[in-house]
């Protein structure tokens, strides 16, 4: 009887000095890998599935590369998954080797290939994933049992108009160990209604909000906590635009899950008390909210109309009250933006004052209506060939050089946290994570970046020789977005509907 063995991997992404990006522990394990993992059912026809996990960016050695070679004994199938823009050339690269070593049937999916157009890189022996994994993952596999892969799949429909109920299989004990703490990211829900021109996710899930049904959330938690998991992230953009999320909230609490959780809302979450107090009960202990900008100006051209600087001390004060960290994420480096701006902002946040701050710089991310507009006036350049980051291209901001963004980036971190540890009163999960912060961005590393402790193996050099072999390249051609097809085109339309019933303007 055929066996199938299916390699999932997270690849990680090539560091500005070439090195493969890997950390002695995660910050979390990749909910791709387990959700996918999670997909796959035990046998397709006659062949069982062997299903085996790799987050590389928690891999302290090589060894994984094995399951990259050819066993005469199994049909190996190579999945990339969740693959980022900046994760792609490694995506490609970790493809190249397997074909290299005899492994026939490769697939890349994720983000990238979801929202980026790879025609170039068809037709090479390593196939793409253009949909959600819902769409299509089961004919992959079919494939893969019959013996090959087309070169694309879901073309013509990135969304499933409906989910099914996926429940997720928690990592085992062995694979929570590589991480900081014994983490599940899990996905209830997907999709937001709203349009910031630099966001990829409504490209990645679409407008139109959609979910699994409650119970199969519910089961999911329940696996976890019986696998010894201690904290949940649920990783979907917008909680608070869950049509459900009060009926999982109040049963989570019925039910005593009782698994301290984080999530993300929008800022509207500033007229929900009710919404936040709830959230509270059931043991959200943090809530992520991309308030952006404190310049509303800035906020527009962004797209970003529902953010209304002046709700923003409310979120801080109803968090605070629900007993949920407020986590505010910052973006510096917006087109408007120059030092006194980034400076100026830093200080606004000190008088707020949320628990947990994050800072990225604007990259204009490859899919995104920003990512085209930029590119059509020429901010976008083809990468300097001399330095490699994991992405090919690079984008000059009108005012600030690179460096000095990098610059005000880390004092951005350094200052808001030296000024949160000189409050003798903090709280010990506080204290932890603002020593984290700024200890890590004092040594000019990003917080967010995925993990801690450095771990240097190898190189995108060891690979070089088998991407051109593979694809005829050195880099990947700078990328343009994948337009939405008429089927996703219409489902997002029926977001514009839902956000006009269900979204009044802000009054605050
Ligand atoms: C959680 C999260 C993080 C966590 C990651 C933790 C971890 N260990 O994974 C943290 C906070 C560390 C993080 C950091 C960053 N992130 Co982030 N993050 C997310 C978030 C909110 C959820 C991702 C997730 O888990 N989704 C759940 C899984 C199940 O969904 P999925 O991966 O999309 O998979 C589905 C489909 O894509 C498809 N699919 C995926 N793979 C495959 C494979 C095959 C074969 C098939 C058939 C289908 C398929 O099917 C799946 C199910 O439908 C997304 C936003 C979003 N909604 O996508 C941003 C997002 C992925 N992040 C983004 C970015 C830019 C970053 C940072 C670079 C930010 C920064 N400047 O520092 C860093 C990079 C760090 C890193 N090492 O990757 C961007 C990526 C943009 C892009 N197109 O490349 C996103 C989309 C956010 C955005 N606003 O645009 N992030
Ligand atoms: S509100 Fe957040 S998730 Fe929604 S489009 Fe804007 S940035 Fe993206």
């Amino acid at each position: 009887m055929a066996q199938l063995r299916v390699v999932l991997i997270k690849p990680s992404k090539y560091s500005v000095d070439g090195s493969v990006e890997r950390f002695k522990k995660g910050y979390m394990p990749n909910a791709t890998l387990w959700h996918i993992a999670s997909l796959t059912p035990g046998r397709v026809g006659k062949a069982a599935i062997e299903v085996i996990t790799v987050d590389e960016y928690v891999w302290q050695d090589l060894s994984y590369l094995r399951w990259l070679h050819h066993d005469p004994d199994v049909i190996t199938l190579l999945a990339l998954v969740g693959v980022q823009s900046h994760q792609f050339h490694r995506a490609l690269d970790l493809a190249a080797y397997a074909r290299h070593h005899g492994v026939r049937h490769c697939v890349i999916g994720g983000p990238h290939p979801m929202t980026c157009d790879t025609t170039s890189l068809q037709g090479r022996g390593v196939s793409f994933a253009l949909a959600e994994a819902e769409l299509i993952w089961q004919e992959i596999l079919e494939d893969a049992v019959a013996g090959e892969l087309q070169p694309v799949y879901g073309a013509g429909r990135r969304w499933a108009d409906e989910l099914p109920n996926i429940v997720i299989n928690p990592p085992s004990q062995a694979d929570l160990a590589r991480y900081g703490a014994p983490v599940l990211g899990l996905y209830p829900v997907r999709g937001c209604p709203y349009r910031c021109n630099f966001c990829s996710v409504i490209k990645i899930s679409g407008r139109q909000v959609r979910n699994p049904d409650i119970e199969s959330t519910l089961e999911s938690l329940r696996r976890a906590k019986h696998a010894g998991v201690k904290i949940i992230k649920f990783v979907s953009d917008n909680f608070n635009k869950f049509p459900q999320v009060r009926e999982l909230l109040r049963a989570m609490i019925e039910e005593n899950i009782d698994l301290p959780f984080y999530c993300q809302c929008d800022t509207q979450i500033a007229k929900d008390p009710e919404l936040v107090e709830l959230l509270g009960r059931a043991r959200c202990y943090e809530m992520f909210v991309g308030v952006e900008s404190f310049n509303r100006k800035t906020l527009k051209a962004a797209g970003k109309h529902h953010n209304h600087p002046k709700s923003y001390a409310e979120i801080v004060r109803l968090c605070n009250i629900a007993g949920i960290r407020p986590h505010f994420s910052n973006i510096i480096g917006f087109p408007e933006d120059d030092e006194e701006e980034i400076r100026h902002h830093v200080d606004v946040l000190k008088t707020l004052r949320p628990r947990v701050v994050s800072f990225y710089i604007l990259t204009p991310i490859p899919g995104t209506e920003q990512y085209d507009d930029f590119l059509a006036t020429g901010m976008i350049a083809e990468k300097n060939l001399d330095r490699f980051d994991g992405s090919c291209y690079t984008w000059s901001h009108p005012k600030l050089p690179r460096k000095q963004l990098e610059d005000l980036l880390y004092h951005s971190y350094v200052n808001y946290y030296g000024f949160l540890l000189k409050d003798k009163n903090l709280p010990d999960d506080d204290l932890r994570f603002a020593t984290f912060c700024r200890y890590t961005a004092g040594l000019r590393r990003h917080p967010m970046a995925g993990g801690y402790d450095r771990l240097k193996i190898d190189s995108m050099t060891d690979y070089s020789a088998l991407r051109q072999q593979a694809y005829d390249i050195d880099y990947a051609p700078l990328p343009a977005s994948l337009r939405l097809s008429v089927h996703d085109d219409e489902l997002n339309r029926r977001a514009d509907w839902r956000i006009k019933v269900h979204s009044a303007p802000a009054t605050i």
